[in-house]
């Protein structure tokens, strides 16, 4: 088993941008095993599975974290990849659990940019150790890819989407809450492509983009050039995280302990190292 690590300047990319390509971190046998969990997620979608902005251009399938994937290939790929081992030093964190993970697909060449936005507006958490491996099986071409506005994992948190409004992807998920609105930021890149400080790598299979999902991310756009995409996003988390509440529910978590700064605990998260 081949321990990769990440490169000192990766580790510094990170810190500074929240975003940056790790180039083939997956062999082709742990892409076989991502793909074939990705398989399993389509053909037995669980009972969260949506098609997000049903019967319009935006139309695409996302899932939620499965324990049959976790079961069957995925917590071998985890270990296989050393991913605890890479992520321990790419935050500095003695400790690694699992989150989950989430299934995105793309397809037909027509399916618009998904939603800009923030996970950490639906997740309940602060902290800094945190990570969404974003694996795509297809090669994406660098404008088909994730686009992730450099640096904003350090800037403010905006209010989420409610990622149900195809014309208004901003529509705000917490309406009656002190949290700023997002800003348009598909609207502004199109009347100035420099209105954003957005990054997006070209991406080969094997390719995965490590990214802070505290930054605001979305795109990945297809088209002609790239008719389906489809994509697996892991989701790992580290010593400093803890809890900090959300102006909505989040049922779907069933955490040890809701006080304001206690650590992220859950036998729902796997405890990796
Ligand atoms: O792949 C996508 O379309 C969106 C990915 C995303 O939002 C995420 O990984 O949190």
């Amino acid at each position: 088993m081949v321990m990769q690590k990440p490169a000192q300047d990766q580790i510094e990319r990170y810190a500074q941008d929240g975003v940056y390509l790790a180039e083939q971190l997956l062999t082709p046998a742990q892409l076989g095993k991502a793909r074939s969990c990705y398989d399993y997620v389509r053909a037995n979608p669980s009972p969260s599975a949506l098609t997000a902005f049903a019967g319009t251009e935006h139309e695409h399938f996302v899932d939620q974290t499965n324990p049959e994937s976790w079961k069957l290939g995925l917590r071998e790929l985890v270990r296989e990849a050393s991913l605890a081992e890479y992520l321990a030093e790419l935050w500095g964190s003695e400790h690694v659990w699992y989150f989950g993970e989430e299934y995105f697909a793309k397809e037909g060449g027509k399916v618009s940019h998904t939603p800009w936005h923030q996970d950490h507006s639906v997740f309940p958490v602060a902290g800094w150790h945190w990570v969404n491996l974003w694996i795509p099986f297809e090669p994406l071409p660098a404008h088909n890819s994730l686009g992730v506005v450099r640096g904003s994992h350090r800037g403010k948190l905006y209010n989420g989407t409610t990622y149900t409004d195809a014309d208004d992807m901003t529509k705000p998920l917490y309406p009656d809450s002190d949290y700023e609105r997002l800003p348009d930021i598909e609207a502004d890149l199109e009347r100035d492509p420099n209105a954003w400080d957005v990054v997006s790598f070209e991406t080969r299979p094997g390719d995965v983009v490590v990214v802070h999902p505290y930054c605001l991310h979305g795109r990945a756009t297809i088209d002609a050039q790239t008719p389906d995409r489809h994509t697996l996003v892991l989701r790992f988390f580290g010593d400093d995280v803890t809890y900090s509440p959300l102006p909505g529910p989040h049922d779907w978590l069933d955490l040890d302990s809701e006080v304001p700064g206690a650590p992220l605990r859950s036998s729902a998260f796997v405890q990796l190292l």
